[in-house]
């Protein structure tokens, strides 16, 4: 080798060397990536059809609307997962359905960390994901490798994972899923005495020209949203709009004025993005992730584009008591169902969350850090 070009290949090194050695003293190698905690944790998803209730008895639909669903521990969505940034986490998947499921963990990276493989009836799958990433992610059936996936996920097979960041201020948190279901049997809004007496399947046609029928908010239209109107109302939730007048909240998102909540926002679609509003709101987001932190990717915005495949980590503070709303501002989804009240109320309490809707606060999992149980 001749001097000339080791001289050059030297000056290279040097010149890379000044360039990132100061990087290497303060960042990681990768931002993204975290210690591991030392921690495992436990969750046990159980897969299953099932007919489920998606939409409420009111106008639109006269009798609400049963579909043959497809869940994991019986519910759509699935039950939040929450772990803290390093730890590892260890699934086990159990099929006690009569088709082949998997599942995606989107918080994972590689096929052995983030995918189950095929599960079929009758059996059970364990393995591990290593939480590296902080933030909130999709989880969701994969179908047979992926045949299918798109009907598993239009039927109900998804849910979110939280990844606590290392620095994170505790805040009252919150999990909302949205979902659009694709109804072959749902004759369409305002169908009066149409309402079909059986429950409903996955309608391809319906899917694949991107008109659902239904937007869910945890698994059912209209499920947190009593009335609109104030002068001529229309009931949503007629069941809701009882237990408000009767002075009862337990199915309400409540807030104390001027706390910081945090809400873990998933999207599952399958087609469609979520346009996230608070009305009388205002937002802040934290996607992504730096250094253990959560990235602030915008700050004080008014709406929020979540795309399908996604779940997104948004803060924000209700600074009067009042009557707020959790919106998808595409009206259309909000006619179909996108849309949650949040009551702000000097008597919110810590805890009191709308049932499924609690996430185990960082805090709360170092505490039960020892608990060799499932967390659900
Ligand atoms: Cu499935």
């Amino acid at each position: 080798m001749n001097k000339a070009l080791i001289a050059g290949l030297a000056a290279g090194v040097l010149v890379v060397g000044l360039i990132f050695s100061p990087l290497f003293n303060v960042l990681p190698l990768s931002t993204a990536q975290a210690d591991h905690s030392g921690v495992t944790r436990h969750v046990t998803l159980i897969a299953d059809e099932m007919e489920v209730q998606v939409a409420p008895n009111n106008a639109l639909h006269p009798g609400g609307l049963m579909y043959n669903a497809m869940v994991f521990n019986g519910t759509i969505p699935g039950p939040v997962v929450a772990v803290n940034q390093g730890d590892t986490l260890e699934i086990t998947l159990t099929n006690e359905g009569d088709v082949i499921h998997s599942l995606d963990f989107h918080a994972g990276i590689g096929p052995s960390n983030a995918l189950s493989g095929n599960v079929a009836p009758g059996e059970t799958k364990t393995w591990t994901l290593q939480a590296e990433t902080a933030g909130a992610f999709l989880y969701h059936c994969g179908a047979d490798g992926l045949n299918g996936v798109w009907e598993h996920i239009a039927n109900g097979m998804y849910g979110g994972i939280v990844v606590h960041a290392m620095k994170e201020k505790p805040a009252k948190e919150f999990y909302v899923v949205f979902g659009e279901i694709y109804n072959s049997e749902d004759a369409g809004l305002f169908a009066g005495d149409a309402t079909p007496e059986t429950a409903g399947s996955f309608d391809l046609t319906k899917f694949a020209t991107e008109m659902p029928d239904l937007h869910l908010t945890n698994g059912m239209a209209h499920k947190y949203v009593p009335a609109v109107g104030a002068v001529s109302q229309l009931p949503l939730n007629p069941d809701l709009l009882a237990e408000m007048q009767a002075g009862n909240l337990e199915n309400f998102f409540l807030v104390k004025p001027g706390e910081l909540t945090r809400w873990y926002i998933v999207n599952p679609g399958p087609n469609d993005y979520v346009a996230f509003h608070f009305i009388a709101g205002m937002m802040d987001v934290r996607d992504g992730s730096v250094r253990g932190n959560y990235g602030a990717v915008d700050r004080q915005d008014e709406t929020w584009t979540i795309p399908p495949g996604s779940a997104t980590v948004i803060e924000a503070t209700f600074p009067e008591e009042g009557i707020y709303v959790g919106v998808d501002h595409n009206m259309n989804h909000v006619v179909r169902g996108a849309a949650f009240a949040v009551v702000a109320t000097e008597g919110a309490a810590e805890g009191d969350n709308p049932p499924g809707t609690w996430v185990p606060s960082k805090a709360w999992l170092n505490e039960n850090t020892h608990d060799e149980e499932d967390h659900m």
